[in-house]
């Protein structure tokens, strides 16, 4: 620890002791614990903060403030989670075993509310999962609020759902079902009823200063000019207008979100207190919400500045100390090279993987595996001690993240290729399977994403619909093969509840006048128990998703090979088809995985098998089937192989 740190630990440290005398008396083991995490921590929490706001009068009120709140919540902690804690210390690369399984849903799409989940967990355990994450269940306005990401306290679950208490219950049935709870961290911004948003509209000055407000459009103009419109039907620019303080505020989503200013450390303090009170419910992954914005700087994009990885690993050090068991997980859906910046074991553990999921729907438009194969060549490799979050599709929509550079190089036109791919997902493309719809068309930049369930974009609904079953077969194949990607790709895989069951689009969000507005409804369906009745018959679509999902997950969680993140892209000489080689030390072996991204049969020389498989005989894990590598391995349309060399 550098000498300024530590003088400030020797500050702070008999303080802390002082204040919690009686605390530390009654749990001597336990408080031991925090001082030593907290000396352990404190550097990296210490100079983050420094750095950040260091040249303020207030300062060390703010740090010593932070400190007391980890001591608190630390005191608070149940015993359950520090026993996590403690376990999840001695094997911090828990989370790269594969026998982890993610999924994700609203909690009242799926099951009505949190008892509704609760009562779910078997359907939960019949999937493999071990994993959950919750749409955001706290407090929020009526009417629109974003799905919950416009949030009026973190410390209320929305009525309907249930209490925190109710959560803290699940969380635990969950635990003890296998499965981890996870959360949204939405720090970026609170709803404009959160409790400081009111007192700032009643017009303190204190609260004012906890967001982003200007008394005209001289700065705004001028951010608005280096800015990205992330929902530009919600409004031109990034501000808005409200008549009671006269003042503009910062908005980077809906207006009705209002973007924190973390310039403010009484933010930073504050949303700390949010962060442990959270973790200390038992949740045991936070989803940082939005993480790209937190930070905004005149002249420059506002996006993936420094501050804004020095504010998650200010947080990141926190948990450390307070609640160690705590994952973050980076929500970037950005450019590669900016995603990749969040993922460190100081700063976010976990990061959804977006250029996988763009570019895997990129590669069944094309029927070739091309900017696949070459992005993800060169972008896979993170921190071995971090994970992707593999997944196919989420709660939002579609955007085309892929670097324009990579695109380029394989003759594509990056603008062109997506406006193809809007075209193609959203059904206008001549020949698409696809039924998807735009979302946050911006007439000015021609720029657009797409919303949709997996099935729906994957030609199920037009199928179904329109054509017969032999294009239904194509679609359910199309499915699984993304998600046998998913499944097979270094990482923790994440499935979208509904999709085991090929649900479609949800058109009912048009007679919703909260939701109207927002496209990516339609890829949020309710949970339907009829057709969950279905999912073991195999003559129905329902049962034929599901039992292959299940198997392959079965077949993921047996496997030791598909641990970790080590993916080693390769080329089966055939573009395709994508292939990559899973290892995973030190289990000697390797599993080799091919997927054909066409609805054609598609062969792969013997001699690839050979060079890429190691080996001259193997079984295919997927189907049990021998492949001898002596003659070429064709495989049919959408067909994916798991490969492991013959006795191996
Ligand atoms: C996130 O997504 C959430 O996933 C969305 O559901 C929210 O609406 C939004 O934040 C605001 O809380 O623009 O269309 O990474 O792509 O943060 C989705 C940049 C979004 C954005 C992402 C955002």
């Amino acid at each position: 620890m550098d000498r300024e740190a530590a003088r400030s630990l020797d500050r702070i440290l008999p303080r802390l002791g002082a204040d919690f005398t009686a605390e530390a008396a009654a749990d001597p083991a336990g408080w031991a614990a925090f001082t030593a995490r907290l000396r352990a921590n404190f550097a990296p929490l210490f100079g983050h903060l420094l750095t950040l706001y260091g040249g303020r009068y207030d300062f060390f009120y703010h740090l010593e403030r932070i400190v007391a709140l980890a001591a608190r919540s630390w005191l608070d902690r149940p015993p359950a989670l520090r026993a996590l804690d403690a376990a999840r210390e001695a094997d911090p690369a828990w989370f790269q075993s594969q026998r982890q399984m993610g999924a994700v849903c609203y909690a009242d799409r799926f099951a009505g509310d949190l008892a509704g989940v609760r009562a779910r967990i078997p359907y939960l355990r019949e999937l493999g999962l071990t994993y959950l994450h919750l749409m955001p269940p706290f407090l929020a306005p009526a009417g629109d609020n974003d799905g919950g990401y416009a949030v009026s306290s973190y410390r209320q679950i929305a009525p309907a759902l249930g209490t925190m208490a109710d959560l803290a219950d699940l969380a635990t049935a969950l635990r003890d079902a296998g499965i981890g709870l996870t959360l949204d961290f939405v720090f970026n911004h609170t709803a404009d009823e959160h409790e400081w948003a009111r007192r700032a509209l009643a017009g303190d000055p204190e609260y004012q200063d906890y967001y982003l407000m200007f008394p005209d459009r001289t700065l705004p103009d001028r951010y608005d000019r280096t800015t990205r419109e992330i929902f530009p039907s919600a409004r031109p620019g990034s501000f808005t207008y409200r008549p009671e303080i006269d003042r503009w505020v910062w908005t980077t989503f809906n207006s009705f979100q209002w973007d924190l200013n973390y310039a403010n450390p009484a933010v930073f303090t504050s949303m700390a207190g949010e962060l442990l009170f959270l973790a200390n419910q038992g949740v045991e992954t936070l989803r940082l919400d939005a993480v790209v914005f937190i930070w905004k700087r005149l002249g420059t994009s506002s996006e993936n500045l420094p501050e804004a990885h020095r504010i998650i690993r200010a947080f990141n050090a926190l948990a450390r100390i307070a609640a160690p068991a705590l994952l973050f997980k980076s929500e970037a859906i950005v450019h590669p090279d900016d995603v990749a910046e969040f993922i460190s074991p100081e700063e976010c553990q976990l990061s959804y993987n977006p250029l996988l999921m763009a570019l895997g729907w990129n590669a069944l438009a094309t029927r070739e595996v091309r900017l696949l194969r070459d992005s993800l060549r060169d972008r896979f490799a993170i921190d071995p001690r971090c994970a992707w979050v593999n997944y196919v599709r989420s709660h939002d929509d579609i955007g085309w993240t892929f670097d324009d550079g990579d695109a380029a190089r394989l003759g594509l036109d990056p603008f062109v290729h997506r406006r193809f791919l809007n075209d193609f997902y959203t059904g206008r493309f001549p020949g698409s399977f696809a039924r998807g719809l735009p979302f946050q068309e911006n007439p000015r930049t021609g720029d657009a994403r797409v919303a949709g369930t997996t099935a729906s974009l994957a030609g199920l609904e037009k199928a179904l619909r329109e054509e017969g079953p032999a294009e239904v077969e194509l679609a359910i194949r199309r499915v699984l093969l993304l998600y046998s990607v998913a499944l097979s790709i270094g990482g923790l895989p994440l499935l979208y509840l509904g999709d085991e069951l090929g649900l479609l689009n949800d058109y009912a969000y048009r007679d919703d006048p909260a939701r109207a507005a927002d496209s990516r409804w339609a890829g949020r369906p309710p949970f339907d128990p009829a057709r969950a009745a279905r999912r073991h018959d195999p003559t129905t679509v329902e049962g034929r998703l599901f039992t292959a999902l299940r198997r392959l997950i079965a077949l993921r969680q047996t496997h030791p090979l598909l641990a970790g993140v080590a993916t080693d892209l390769v080329d089966p000489g055939n573009d395709h088809v994508l292939g990559y080689v899973r290892r995973h030390a030190p289990d000697p072996g390797r599993l080799l995985v091919l997927a054909n991204f066409t609805e054609r049969d598609q062969p792969v020389a013997a001699n690839q098998l050979r060079l890429h498989g190691l080996g001259y005989a193997f079984t295919d894990l997927v189907s049990g089937d021998p492949v001898a590598a002596e003659a070429d391995l064709v495989l049919a349309p959408y067909q994916f192989v798991w490969l492991v060399p013959q006795g191996a």
